[in-house]
């Protein structure tokens, strides 16, 4: 569990073992991470006594997300040191991260302030840093389209900011420094009106939503500071990856929880917006095995993640009625309300770049996914399980 002594900032700046520059120790490759080296030696019990490289430290932006909490997992079963940022004064989904995650660290912080972003990094002091938080949800993008721009564009280039000011980089292209490597989560909404099908690396965009827009933004920023200077900063083009722990605003999760009432007569109707587009609807658990193999290469380069295989909305509403016993065609009703000034059509990943390099092939199959998000919320909606969304209740945090 987390404890006080975790959660209270370390006093660096009066150790006379603070050394805050990011350099490789005498005879280690200057090219692998060993950020904070010196600080860490002396003063971190996990280092004592302990021959070779420290396990690799990272820190989750967005950890409260569907994503964080599959990342910071899959980082914690790889031995790495875990450190989230949580924003808010009283964050009522902290309890979710704690309760999934007892090893993870947590500090405070908001992608709409440089100053508390420099202060985590600081904190932290990461090898590795994965920019997972952003307004995420494209329909309150046209609703509020400048704080998405602000969080979801803007905030990219503050964590990218917090990461060239700790590591000491100056304005010019400097190879070899900036040893903290940095994942931004891009996509596939950027792609909006395809250009062409399926989709790669290569495929221009035609984003057709402010948070297409936002994420564009971060996306070329990104790859700006790789230009500028030399940073390991790289975009994953992620389509579309649900789960149990989807927020209820997205379609997949509004659908498996909407099976769930209707099977357990808990409520009939489930109102749903354009049924014919279609999706690469993917499994996050695999998904985040991507995000962190990027980081894992010798050159920085960024990739588009998915499955190659895309489905309407309508079969996916097919499929999970299907799973319950039900007939779709008796609960779900067409509303408006749930139409969008522009849509996304179709989109469909073609990710052989990701494939041959990183050796990474997604493990859930479509049929398998739905499934396991119906089977997911019948149990939590009869109380026998399930995963608890965590969005009430005392944050003592
Ligand atoms: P979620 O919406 O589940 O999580 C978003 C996270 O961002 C939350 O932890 C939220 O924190 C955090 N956040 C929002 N605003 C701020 C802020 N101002 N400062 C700090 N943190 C903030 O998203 P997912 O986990 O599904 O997605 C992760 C990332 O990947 C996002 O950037 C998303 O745009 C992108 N993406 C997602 C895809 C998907 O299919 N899931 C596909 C492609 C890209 P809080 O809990 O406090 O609100
Ligand atoms: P998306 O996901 O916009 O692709 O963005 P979402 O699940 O919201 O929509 C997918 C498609 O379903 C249609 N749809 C509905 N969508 C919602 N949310 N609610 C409805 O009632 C409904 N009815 C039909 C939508 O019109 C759309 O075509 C997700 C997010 O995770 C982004 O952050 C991420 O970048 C992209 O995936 C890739």
């Amino acid at each position: 569990m987390l404890t006080e002594a975790l959660l209270r900032p370390r006093d660096l700046s009066g150790s006379e073992h603070y050394h805050p520059v990011h350099r490789a120790p005498p005879g280690v490759p200057s090219g692998r991470c060993y950020g904070w080296v010196g600080y860490r030696e002396a003063t971190d019990s996990r280092c004592r006594g302990r021959e070779g490289p420290l396990a690799r430290r990272a820190l989750i932006t967005g950890i409260t997300g569907q994503d964080g909490s599959y990342l910071a997992e899959h980082l914690l079963s790889l031995g790495y040191d875990v450190w989230g940022l949580v924003r808010g004064q009283s964050n009522p989904r902290v309890p979710r991260v704690r309760d999934l995650l007892a090893d993870v660290k947590l500090v405070r912080g908001d992608l709409l302030d440089q100053g508390s972003l420099i202060a985590a990094v600081e904190r932290a002091q990461p090898d590795e840093v994965y920019n997972l938080a952003a307004i995420s949800y494209v329909p309150m993008s046209w609703q509020q389209a400048e704080l998405t721009g602000e969080v979801t564009g803007l905030g990219v280039l503050r964590v990218l900011e917090a990461i060239r000011v700790c590591s000491g980089i100056s304005a010019s292209r400097t190879p070899g420094r900036g040893q903290i490597r940095f994942y931004q989560a891009s996509s596939s909404e950027m792609f909006g009106q395809v250009r062409e099908s399926p989709q790669t690396e290569a495929t221009s965009f035609h984003p057709r939503s402010p948070y297409g827009v936002a994420k564009v933004y971060g996306h070329f920023l990104t790859q700006n500071y790789r230009e500028s200077y030399g940073m390991y900063a790289v975009s994953g083009i992620l389509f579309n990856h649900e789960s149990p722990r989807r927020g209820s605003e997205f379609v997949t999760r509004k659908v498996s929880l909407g099976v769930a009432k209707a099977k357990l007569g808990l409520e009939r109707q489930l109102r749903l917006g354009n049924l014919s587009a279609s999706r690469d609807w993917g499994f996050a658990g695999d998904y985040v095995r991507a995000m962190q193999l990027m980081l894992a290469q010798d050159e920085p380069a960024d990739f588009v993640i998915g499955t190659g295989i895309t489905h309407t909305v309508q079969s996916l509403v097919e499929r999970a009625f299907e799973v319950a016993g039900l007939d779709w065609q008796d609960h779900v009703v067409c509303d408006a309300a749930f139409i969008r000034p522009a849509e996304v059509d179709q989109l469909c990943a073609d990710a052989s770049k990701a494939r041959q390099r990183l050796g990474w092939e997604p493990l859930t199959g479509f049929d398998e996914l739905v499934t396991m998000m119906v089977e997911s919320d019948l149990k939590l909606l009869s109380g026998n399980g399930g995963y608890q969304d965590g969005s009430f209740g005392h944050d003592v945090w």
